[in-house]
């Protein structure tokens, strides 16, 4: 009997991997699996390996079973942050955070993946965009957004013009702006030269002209000079 209980004890963790393994790699997964499950924090394995992450599901918006990957919401997180943070991510999955550059490439590597992005403005306002194709590429390549087939829920197309950009952080410059996009504006994104959203920006209460381009700007909605209420970015795989 003892030989048995040590024979258990010596496999519990070979088994806790494998049921690991069988985890689910994202929200579009857990609601694959059960299409009850309501809109929350569950646990995915995005990298395929036994490293769990925390990420907020929306199982009801545009047919639900979207992993978040950007969240904005009430200002409690800082997102003023450098490289390795928006690399590995940052914040609480219940409410702001940023899910990490690498799990968005686990994510969108090999499947062809679409992009919602909802927003609120200030008066309870709520627009999106849509887009039938994201994906962004390995860290050794910059981490290069590739975005397209616009679908306008309201929002207009803010992405489109940071389609193939690398991601730039206050100390990393790889935009297309002689300074530092992320500098400039307060964020971190795919800048150009440098933006038409600035969903990673200084979370700011509505409309404020003091200091334009530096808040969660998504130009075509509300222009530079008005911070939304909050904005999301979730991804789903193309079914
Ligand atoms: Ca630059």
């Amino acid at each position: 009997m003892k030989l048995v209980s040590v024979f258990l004890l010596l496999l519990a963790p070979l088994l806790t991997s494998c049921w690991q393994l069988l985890g689910p790699v994202d929200c579009s997964a857990i609601y694959q699996q059960d299409k009850s499950k309501p809109s929350g924090v569950y646990t995915i394995y995005p990298t395929r390996d036994w490293f769990p992450i925390e990420v907020y599901c929306d199982m009801t918006s545009e047919g639900g079973r979207w992993t978040v990957i950007q969240r904005r919401m009430d200002g409690t997180v800082n997102f003023y942050r450098g490289w390795d943070q928006y690399k590995a991510g940052f914040g609480n999955p219940a409410g702001e955070y940023w899910l990490g550059l690498n799990n968005i490439y686990y994510l969108t590597e090999k499947r062809k993946t679409e992009l919602l992005v909802d927003m609120e403005d200030f008066d309870g306002k709520k627009v999106f965009a849509r887009y039938s194709s994201f994906s962004v590429g390995a860290e050794h390549g910059g981490f290069v957004l590739s975005v397209s087939g616009f679908i306008n829920g309201g929002a207009g197309d803010s992405l489109s013009y940071h389609n193939g950009m690398k991601f730039t952080t206050f100390d990393k410059d790889q935009d297309n702006w002689s300074g530092n996009c992320a500098k400039l504006n307060l964020g971190a994104f795919w800048f150009n030269g440098c933006h038409y959203a600035n969903p990673n920006g200084v979370y700011r209460w509505g409309y404020d002209k003091t200091i334009n381009y530096v808040g969660v700007d998504w130009y075509y909605w509300k222009g530079y000079n008005y911070s939304l209420k909050s904005i999301s970015m979730k991804i789903r795989p193309v079914l």
